[in-house]
């Protein structure tokens, strides 16, 4: 078979994404609601005049939008994450950027695979957040050892899943006839088990140490613990979940509703109770249950610099020193009320957003290009020759989103982790570097000026 015959890896991921989907769908009957509510939501956005009158930044392909936005996963094990790395690399997902979750008293760290290039970005933008649990920060030595055990024993990937990887490792490439098959013999690492792999005493053990560990050491697998559709309008979504019988979580978490918006607002409603056997010491087994897997929506913004970032990170500290949301929601009015106050200092207009260097963006000619009389790209602004867009935002903010986080491990009092963020052994771990987020961003921006630079007559 020829490199041309071969699957391109963007046709891998759309299907790949889709039976994840359809998987989750099964599994978790709220999150089959949420996808109709959100589809609803989005539906009325797109064919309302907000999006003709160029309001919404988010101007999906049709193939963007309906298509899901992300999953999580959690690993137990090094190895567990490098074969992760070479199946999503079949995949066109790449490990992107760094996230210490020991910040938010989480004992995990973690990357995002996903599309780099924009083409593979609108062909499906699909991405797995995907954490790998720190043992190292477990302090009862026998407790970690009895888990790493435990972990090192279990195979979290079926024998023909291991070996469709080196055959496509191998042959460079993917034959459309096998594409099912490979996809189903994945499918198995991220299904749900009913069954422990651990018995209800040493769960509760894991448990206590942090319900995370729990919920990485004691399966077989690492469930999907939620996928995240995206939507044009999360506080409709938001305002919405109870009447069809979802209940979210008190706030929407993020920057505030604004015209201009920028990196990430999502909110979720809580995990499921589910029923769980543990094989039993005396034979039998135990029935218990666990909470891990749960439903959350999204709505994108523009990606920022490293100074937009900061500026964000800055206000939503304040806000949170003034206010912090609690989880009944009794004050979720006054905390919507201080964020967008406060948020008020980040500009909300394109243009001196672009100015002050706040966001990535992408620069294209909308006009005559002949009538360019000079090469500077703001008198090209002023000219209405070219336009400059905003770039999408890819990645996550879970450690500023730690709600997000809390709202899956219920109300009870989290441990603290000593924070030692430790990317070098992550990177080790993982048997590659990540990629760094920004430089992705500035790259396509950079490319979209030279795309215009190499056109430009008067150049
Ligand atoms: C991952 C949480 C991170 C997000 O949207 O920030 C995440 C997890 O709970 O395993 O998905
Ligand atoms: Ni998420």
């Amino acid at each position: 078979m020829t490199k041309e015959e071969m699957l391109c890896p963007d046709d891998i991921r759309c299907k790949f994404s889709r039976e994840m989907s359809n998987l989750y769908q099964r599994e978790v009957p709220a999150y089959e609601t949420l996808l109709e509510l959100v589809q609803q939501v989005n539906k009325e956005i797109l064919d309302s005049d907000t999006v003709a009158s160029g309001k919404q930044i988010w101007a999906p392909t049709p193939s963007r939008l309906g298509e899901e936005r992300h999953g999580a996963i959690r690993l137990g094990t090094a190895a567990e994450l490098r074969m992760i790395r070479r199946i999503f690399s079949i995949m066109g997902m790449h490990p992107v950027g760094y996230y210490d979750l020991s910040q938010a008293g989480i004992p995990v760290h973690a990357t995002a695979f996903r599309p780099i290039d924009q083409a593979s970005l609108n062909k499906n933008p699909f991405r797995v957040f995907t954490s790998l649990l720190r043992l190292d920060l477990i302090g009862d030595e026998q407790l970690r050892k009895r888990a790493q055990k435990t972990l090192e024993e279990r195979d979290i990937f079926s024998d023909r899943a291991r070996e469709y990887v080196a055959q496509i490792e191998q042959d460079g490439g993917l034959a459309p006839k096998d594409l099912d098959e490979f996809i189903e013999e994945i499918m198995k690492t991220f299904r749900w088990h009913q069954q422990a792999n651990v018995d209800l005493q040493f769960y509760s053990l894991l448990h206590d140490a942090h319900r995370l560990v729990a919920d990485i050491v004691s399966f077989k697998g690492p469930h999907i613990n939620h996928l995240t559709p995206g939507t044009l309008d999360i506080d409709a979504v938001q305002k919405l979940m109870p009447s069809h019988g979802i209940s979210p979580k008190a706030i929407v978490e993020g920057p505030p509703l604004r015209s201009c918006p920028i990196l990430l607002r999502q909110t979720s409603f809580k995990a499921l109770e589910e029923t769980v056997s543990f094989p039993s010491i005396k034979g039998g087994a135990d029935e218990s249950s666990h909470t891990a897997r749960f439903g959350e929506v999204e709505q994108r913004g523009a990606a920022l610099t490293p100074k937009g970032r900061d500026l964000y990170d800055r206000l939503l500290k304040k806000v949170r020193a003034k206010v912090t949301p609690l989880p009944d929601g009794e004050n979720s009015g006054e905390y919507n009320q201080v964020l967008a106050e406060i948020f008020k200092e980040f500009p909300d207009n394109w243009e001196k957003i672009r100015e002050q260097g706040l966001a990535y963006f992408s620069y294209k000619i909308v006009g005559n290009i002949d009538d360019a009389k000079t090469t500077d790209i703001e008198s090209l602004i002023k000219a209405g020759i070219v336009v400059a867009e905003p770039l999408f935002y890819e990645d996550f903010l879970p450690v500023s989103a730690a709600g997000i986080f809390q709202s899956n491990l219920g109300e009870e009092v989290t441990q603290e982790f000593s924070v030692v963020p430790n990317r070098k052994e992550f990177e080790r771990d993982l048997g590659t570097t990540t990629y760094e987020e920004c430089a992705l961003y500035a790259e396509m921006e950079s490319q979209s000026l030279k795309a215009i630079y190499k056109i430009l007559p008067a150049s």
